[in-house]
């Protein structure tokens, strides 16, 4: 049974608030990571046959794995060591926390995996202009990383307060690294801060800040199993289409529930 999270820190709260990101967090121990590594090299070798059962594998992906980091979206469906994952107190305690939430609700989860040498990047984005059909805005991002990351397997880099720099287009993912450069708000001031990372240690982050990863440039993979909560009182603000693939179709305003979206905390 993995130990509780220790509660965040007035510090690590501010620090949240001022920058938008945290971490780098201790969460997983040595043969819990090579559980869940092992668990994303398993859906990874076996992604055609799990394509049905996933949310979205990257058509960028897809269509150009030499070129472009290999990326998917519910792979708690397809494996139980993920599955699992998604409801590990260690992760969605100090995520709520620093939503300031009692109850919270799994989103989705994510892969992103770059094997030695690969090219791939991970364009500078914020995750909630991926999910603008949900409101009101109340999300976070834990990136849980498998493998030691440095700048030069390319680890998460943030840009410190670009929080709060608003809504920014959502670039396609096979973009340059630094496609949004040409987007950003007057007087945004761009100070990427790379954050390198053990295997097992996680970095939280507020679901506007600006966060992008460089190329694999080292003889090592650079894997990271994220998980993406909301508050339970995030609503669908798009009922035109279902909200996932494969997931049942919710009208608008309805809040966003059902077996696809339980509660990680609370009741
Ligand atoms: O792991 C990466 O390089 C990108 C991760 C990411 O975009 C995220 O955690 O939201």
């Amino acid at each position: 049974m993995p130990a509780a999270a220790p509660a965040l820190t007035p510090d690590q709260l501010a620090t949240f608030a001022a920058q938008g990101y945290l971490g780098p967090l201790e969460v997983l121990a040595p043969a819990e990571v090579e559980r869940v590594r092992g668990a994303v090299a398993e859906v990874i070798a076996e992604l055609d046959r799990h394509r049905p059962n996933l949310y979205e594998v990257e058509q960028g992906y897809a269509d150009r794995p030499d070129r472009v980091v290999c990326h998917f979206l519910g792979g708690w469906r397809v494996h139980p060591v993920l599955r699992e994952l998604v409801f590990d107190q260690r992760l969605v305690r100090p995520c709520a926390q620093l939503l300031g939430q009692d109850r919270l609700r799994f989103w989705h989860d994510q892969v992103f995996a770059k094997p030695p040498h690969h090219p791939g990047v991970v364009p500078w984005h914020q995750d909630y202009s991926y999910w603008t059909r949900t409101a009101p805005v109340c999300h976070i991002t834990v990136n849980l990383m498998l493998d030691d990351a440095s700048e030069e397997n390319g680890c998460l880099q943030f840009v410190p307060g670009s929080h709060r720099w608003g809504l920014l287009p959502k670039l396609p993912f096979d973009a340059p690294l630094e496609a949004i450069r040409s987007h950003l708000p007057a007087g945004a001031v761009w100070r990427p801060v790379a954050v390198p990372v053990r295997a097992g240690m996680a970095t939280i982050h507020h679901s506007h800040t600006l966060h992008g990863s460089d190329c694999n440039r080292s003889d090592r993979w650079r894997r990271a199993a994220v998980l993406n909560y909301m508050g339970a009182g995030v609503r669908v603000a798009d009922g035109s289409a279902p909200l996932l693939r494969g997931v049942p179709l919710l009208p608008t305003g309805a809040l966003v529930e059902g077996e696809h979206f339980p509660l990680v905390l609370g009741v």
